[in-house]
């Protein structure tokens, strides 16, 4: 029997089939894609059951390919990555402008990974319900004039306050599977129970004295929607993993650098200091911006210490 994961606590797994959801557990090992992972088996993912022998449960025989997936660094172990959700659709990453703060670099790297897969991504800015300071709204219009120019809609929301949720964003959700991901606190799970209100999944204000969220929701889970398709609630996270990604490569996962590639000098150029890189005379001339060429270098080295 064929089935899709939509719940995993780590030890068992809720599969649902075309005969109902049934819980699964793992037994043997599965060969992965060249990642070190914490997590064998991730939401999202098609998997193949057997029946347990007089029992009512099923164990994972095996795994089908994984169209794409998205990683966060895993927290308890260097160099390991664990997959937050597989075979998705489209991408929300749900950010604020404060408490907390989610900043360009966050943005860029969880950009970086969903175009290594050609994922569709959008950035929700929620809590635009809250007053905000000249300098917040200020890093609104950043992003707004950052990443909308590149494809990357910005969309402004309530999940708390606003009484449209439904009529705006289910036409968008329908027949697709949709990660939902982003900082602990910035109010995933409150935007899916307005989505879903069978969900009902737990919310919790963020400490008084932390602007750090508390991680309130632990594992991931699909939850089906009204006319079809899935939404992904996702616990909160610190830093997306880069998948293995080639430094003469990442600069293809930058949307505005993609068409100048072929043009600098060397076919080798990493777009550092190179002589006649046509990235940084784009960026010179003000066609990237500066923030994301900031973000590239970034990730770059950052992704050369672990070489
Ligand atoms: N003002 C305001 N508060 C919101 C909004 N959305 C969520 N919150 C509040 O933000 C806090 C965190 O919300 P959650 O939905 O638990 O956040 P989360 O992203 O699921 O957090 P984790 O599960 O820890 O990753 C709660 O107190 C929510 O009521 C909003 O649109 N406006
Ligand atoms: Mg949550
Ligand atoms: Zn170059």
């Amino acid at each position: 029997m064929k089935g899709r994961v939509i719940k995993s606590t780590g030890s068992w797994y809720a599969v649902q089939t075309e005969k109902g959801l049934v819980q699964c557990r793992l037994r043997g090992k599965f060969k992965q894609e060249e990642l070190k992972l914490t997590n064998p088996i991730a939401v999202g993912d098609y998997v193949k059951l057997e029946k347990e022998a007089e029992q009512s449960t099923f164990v994972i025989k095996d795994i089908l390919p994984r169209e794409n997936y998205i990683i966060r660094k895993s927290t308890r172990k260097s160099h390991f990555s664990h997959i937050i959700a597989s075979n998705i659709d489209q991408a929300y990453l749900m950010i604020t402008l404060k408490n907390p703060r989610t900043s360009l670099g966050f943005i860029d790297r969880f950009l970086v990974s969903t175009e290594s897969f050609r994922i569709p991504a959008s950035i929700l800015v929620n809590k635009m319900d809250e007053k905000y300071k000249d300098k917040d709204l200020e890093y609104l219009q950043d992003i707004k004039e950052i990443y909308e120019p590149l494809g990357y809609p910005v969309l402004e929301i309530s999940a708390l306050k606003a009484d449209n949720l439904k009529e705006q964003f289910l036409p968008l959700l329908s027949g697709k599977t949709t990660l939902l991901s982003g900082h602990s606190g910035v109010g995933k799970s409150t935007f899916l129970n307005k989505l879903v209100p069978e969900a009902q999944q737990a919310t919790k204000e963020i400490s008084k004295f932390s602007t750090k969220g508390v991680h309130t929701t632990t594992f991931a889970e699909m939850f089906p929607i009204e006319n079809g398709g899935y939404l992904i609630d996702t616990p909160g996270i610190k830093e997306f993993g880069i998948l293995d990604i080639d430094q003469y490569e990442l600069s293809h996962y930058f949307v505005e650098m993609r068409k100048y590639l072929g043009q600098c000098r060397y076919n080798n150029c990493r777009h550092v200091n190179e002589p006649g890189c046509k990235v940084l005379e784009m960026v010179e001339e003000g066609y990237i911006h500066p923030y994301r060429y900031d973000s590239y270098i970034n990730i770059l080295f950052e992704e050369d210490d672990h070489r």
